[in-house]
């Protein structure tokens, strides 16, 4: 199967895990990503039973308005009550780094406030150890040098992603040559510099559940 197979297919078992539990008053949030926008699409097959979404981002806020499907403001729902988005990587313990397409704090804010989060990622997402994919960090924009030296004494080596402004008006440092062993020590660290907004790293909130795409079939780790 193809990456992007692998990704339909993903995209399809969210959509049937959370099918069974939807009801009147339910609000699902939604990722960013191509993975998240399969689901998307997916969804909109069964939008009569959708009453509520949240998005992670204006692209994903766009494309389900799209579909006609419901999007509301996180301030305007009492609850999230499953998130599905994709992911850069993920170790066993379903610790990611997120942030790939820049949306990493609005995805980190729902995940803070869904109650479930689903991941939905093809095969070569899962990893050992975190670190292979660049490190994404959001940063205020005048904190950019300040935030690089600090990055550079933990041990990595950040790159400014040039031209990218975030959702948020924010500068994205991407974190190269940094393994990760310990996630939730450097998730507190990196979340500990100044002028830091977020850092790509799930591991203090992981994934309740990941569906994996492989090639012999959905695989579902907890
Ligand atoms: C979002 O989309 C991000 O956190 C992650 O960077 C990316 C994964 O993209 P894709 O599904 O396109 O591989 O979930």
């Amino acid at each position: 199967m193809t990456q992007d197979e692998l990704k339909q297919a993903v995209a399809a078992a969210a959509l049937a895990y959370i099918q069974p539990k939807l009801e009147d008053d339910t609000v699902i949030g939604i990722g960013t990503g191509s993975t998240a926008n399969m689901f998307i699409d997916a969804l909109a097959g069964i939008k009569g039973l959708v009453n509520a979404t949240v998005a992670s981002s204006e692209a994903s806020a766009d494309r389900l308005k799209s579909h006609g499907i419901p999007v509301y403001d996180l301030n305007a729902v009492d609850q999230v009550d499953f998130y599905i988005d994709g992911a850069d990587e993920s170790n066993a313990a379903l610790q990611l780094i997120k942030g790939g397409g820049a949306a990493l704090t609005r995805e980190k804010i729902v995940t803070a406030v869904a109650r479930e989060f689903i991941c939905i990622a093809d095969q070569s997402k899962l990893v050992h150890t975190l670190g292979d994919f660049p490190l994404p960090v959001e940063v205020i924009p005048m904190a950019r040098s300040h935030v690089a030296r600090e990055l550079v004494k933990l041990g990595g080596d950040p790159v400014y992603r040039e031209g990218v402004v975030t959702d948020n008006g924010n500068i994205i440092l991407d974190v190269y040559n940094f393994p990760i062993p310990q996630p939730l020590t450097i998730e507190e660290k990196i979340n500990g510099i100044t002028g830091v907004v977020t850092n790509g790293l799930f591991a203090l909130k992981p994934a309740d559940v990941l569906l994996l795409g492989t090639s012999e079939g959905v695989k579902t780790l907890r």
